[in-house]
């Protein structure tokens, strides 16, 4: 029993949250605190919505569908690469205020532009302007419906208030956080001062179960009965939410205090058309006019004018000679970061080595960017460490936010989940073996990057306002961090001092020609071929140092004891350590070290399936690994991104004699060089593009990825610009890789209309999700060469 007791003990520390005063106050997003940034479009997985910044927010949001189309139900809600969608994007976005955002479906595009107003209690009004067009190809005018809606989200109410019979023409609602507020629905019209446009009116007015359903609500409530009949002849039936159907018959078991509110008001229309949705806030009394129309436009402008001019200011990459339409793309590379935001709130699942079951994380908010608004639209802790790298150019203060929310989400063990999946709405995007969150799981502590750029901001500017609010900042921030960092130093230690090792690869040898370690965030890029406490990893071995580093900063700039931060720093910056640990002479370069053969490969076995399943009385072909010759302990030998660490990260002595092998491995064209960028794993590697398992294609075994390109520049930059013998090799260098990087990530996006996951190292071409305007969007870093 007393054993029992003990495990249940150390089962709570999982979801025990770390004890120090959280760094943002409980109160720190609200309207009252915060109203320039309480609405905003924090739902990027969703093409175009808003919401506010709190727990149960009340949402606001887009769907639209062609009406008349080949084929019916081609409804445009989530962000889905199976929509096909030619391309969408912000053009333009500021992170706070307003953004212009284009949609291209196939036939038409959608301009949808926002823009807030303050005033108030609650965070103020907006307005939304969408826009349609057809495109030059379209053989004739589409018809289209637009449903805007509105949702709660178990708290607060909506009315629906219907004029004309079926015209939805306002929504009236209030919420805890929002007061009273108003939703007025423009008619369309075919441009601004222009009359309006024959249009056909439908509204549902029902309830949900919840805000992963909306989408569902809305099929399920079509109906075709409805008839589109703009000229007297003409009639023609088109489908539209059944604005009969109160109730929805999905809810019926559900508990209807869990019930939300859900209101659609569709519009159907010929291009071209433009329609203005306003939301007003009840506490916004001394309003001059509204938001609409000429007032609207006006607003737009001055906003457009002051992002092209602080972006300017910030990236300076018209002073640098890039052509305009250059610019567009790295204008829309960032307005995707930041308008790709979300706010999520929720629990994380997860589980220890006490938990017999998963268990609820506390639940907590997360403000952070995400890597793809389509394929993982929810925060991934070492991606955030980069997304930040390019937000801190534009707003310091946001930077700081992000990276508050996400060590406030650490726990009394000093972890914090590694990939986000928050609420229903993430949960209902990912298979459920991927939801569960380990404790002894890491991830690269990339913050510390970010934290390094704060500290760089703070050195060079230290009157700025927002470095004024820094050192306080990093006060709280600070236990946090030490536990953090204290985590790291104890669960992922090595096999001898100083050694590090990422724990939490896959176990089952058997199948995988090389078990991933998605902890390190290069998941199948080649590691020890038989995971082991005898291993070490070079990459981990960098960002501890890395880590360190900063942490002996953070320490010396807030006045504590740092000696045991810099001892550590110290060590782990000894070149000689760093040779001793990871330096092979047989491959010349750094290298992960553990228990390894090189002779593996996948190979043909019959099996016979388990009884039950169909087919099981008969063998089956199947790809299983076979090893043919017994591992040892030994370097592991393989050449890409994680033999490039020291290097990547500045560890390396500017005269250190392995910058010479490093160079002329990244130069080599049969080994990391492509006119595209580096390739994650040598061409001439064994395996080179070999897939993993039958199902499982190559990941980091050969493409282009931005993040780990972004490091290789400007490593380039910073030992092309210090003293040393190879400082014009790598200046060199510098110049060839850079303009690679802009020149295909560029035209990939003028060719697809999207940013990739990752790039092909044989044609350049993107590929993987999309959009994925993550990391990739560093590529605006790299272009204002901003390291
Ligand atoms: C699985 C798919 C509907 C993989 O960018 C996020 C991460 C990176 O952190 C990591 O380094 N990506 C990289 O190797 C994407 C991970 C996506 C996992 C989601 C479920 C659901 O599909």
């Amino acid at each position: 029993a007393r054993r029992r007791r003990r495990k249940l003990t150390l089962g709570r520390r999982v979801v025990t949250l770390h004890p120090s005063p959280r760094v943002l106050d409980a109160n720190s997003s609200s309207p009252a605190v915060s109203p320039e940034r309480y609405w905003g479009t924090y739902r990027p997985q969703v093409y175009f919505g808003m919401k506010t910044r709190s727990p149960r927010s009340v949402v606001t949001g887009l769907m639209w569908m062609r009406q008349f189309a080949e084929m019916d139900g081609n409804l445009r809600h989530t962000c889905e690469q199976g929509d096909h969608l030619l391309g969408y994007g912000w053009l333009m976005h500021d992170g706070v205020s307003f953004g212009v955002q284009e949609v291209h479906d196939r036939e038409f595009t959608l301009t949808t532009e926002f823009v807030k107003r303050m005033g108030g209690d609650h965070g103020g009004d907006w307005t939304w302007r969408i826009t349609a067009k057809q495109h030059s190809t379209a053989s004739s005018a589409p018809v289209i419906s637009l449903m805007f809606y509105a949702a709660t989200d178990v708290q607060g109410s909506l009315q629906a208030h219907v004029e004309e019979k079926n015209r939805l023409s306002s929504v009236t609602g209030t919420s805890e956080e929002l007061g009273n507020f108003k939703i007025t629905f423009g008619k369309p019209s075919a441009g601004e001062g222009a009359s309006g446009k024959y249009a056909r009116y439908n509204y549902l007015q029902t309830k949900s179960p919840g805000l992963d359903k909306l989408t569902d609500i809305v099929k399920n409530s079509l109906n075709h009965k409805f008839t589109f009949s703009p000229t007297k002849g003409e009639k023609r039936p088109y489908f539209a939410v059944d604005s009969y159907k109160v109730t929805n018959h999905q809810n019926q078991q559900k508990d209807p205090k869990m019930e939300s509110d859900f209101v659609v008001h569709q519009v159907t229309v010929q291009t071209p058309f433009q329609i203005e949705v306003l939301f007003e806030s009840g506490s916004f009394r001394e309003r001059p006019n509204q938001l609409v129309g000429s007032v609207l436009t006006d607003e737009l402008e001055k906003r457009k004018v002051a992002f092209d001019e602080k972006f300017e200011s910030s990236f300076g990459l018209q002073a640098k000679g890039f052509t305009s339409s250059q610019i567009e793309f790295a204008k829309a590379a960032l307005s995707n970061m930041l308008g790709g935001m979300g706010y999520f709130f929720g629990q994380s699942v997860v589980q220890s080595a006490y938990n017999e079951h998963p268990v609820l994380y506390p639940e907590g908010p997360l403000l952070t960017a995400v890597p793809s608004r389509s394929f993982f639209p929810r925060g991934f802790l070492w991606d955030e460490g980069f997304h930040q790298l390019l937000i801190s150019k534009w707003d310091t203060q946001l930077t700081q936010e992000v990276i508050a929310h996400w060590l406030d989400l650490i726990n009394v063990e000093g972890w914090i989940p590694r990939e986000q999946i928050l609420d229903d709405e993430a949960r209902s995007k990912v298979p459920s073996e991927f939801i569960v969150q380990h404790n002894e799981n890491a991830n690269p502590p990339t913050l510390f990057l970010a934290l390094q750029e704060l500290l760089e901001q703070l050195d060079a500017q230290p009157e700025l306002s927002s470095s004024q609010t820094m050192i306080p900042f990093l006060r709280r921030l600070y236990p946090r961090l030490q536990i953090w960092f204290e985590w790291f130093n104890t669960t992922q230690a090595g096999p001898i001092a100083s050694s590090y090792r990422w724990r939490g690869r896959d176990k089952d040898t058997n199948i995988f020609l090389n078990p991933k370690t998605l902890t390190s965030g290069l998941d199948d890029y080649p590691r020890a071929s038989h995971p082991s406490a005898d291993e070490r990893h070079v990459d981990l071995y960098c960002w501890m140092t890395l880590a360190s580093g900063i942490m002996a900063n953070v320490a010396r700039i807030l006045g504590e004891p740092h000696q045991v931060y810099e001892n550590t720093h110290h060590a782990l910056s000894n070149n000689d350590l760093l040779n001793k640990l990871h330096w092979s002479e047989n491959l010349h370069a750094f290298s992960d070290y553990g228990n390894h053969t090189q002779a593996v490969s996948l190979q043909q076995e019959k099996v016979f399936v388990p009884p039950g399943q169909p087919r099981h009385q008969f063998p089956v072909a199947r790809l299983v690994r076979s090893v043919r010759k017994a591992p040892k302990l030994q370097y592991v030998n393989a050449l890409g991104y994680v033999s490039l660490f020291p290097f990547l990260l500045q560890i390396l002595t500017p005269d250190s004699p392995k910058m010479e092998h490093i160079l002329r491995d990244i130069q080599d064209p049969d080994r990391l060089w492509t006119p595209y960028g580096l390739r994650s794993l040598s061409r001439s590697d064994p395996l080179y593009m070999k897939r993993n398992t039958e199902h499982d294609a190559p990941y980091w075994r050969g493409a282009i990825w931005i993040n780990i390109n972004y490091l290789a520049v400007r490593a380039l930059h910073h030992y092309g610009s210090i003293e040393g013998p190879y400082k014009e090799k790598a200046a060199t260098l510098y110049q060839e890789l850079r303009t690679n990087l802009i020149n295909n990530v560029y035209k990939q996006y003028m060719d697809t209309g999207y940013i990739w996951e990752q790039y092909s190292d044989s044609t350049g071409r993107g590929q993987g999700s999309h959009p994925f305007t993550g990391w990739s969007a560093l590529t605006v870093l790299i272009m204002a060469e901003e390291y």
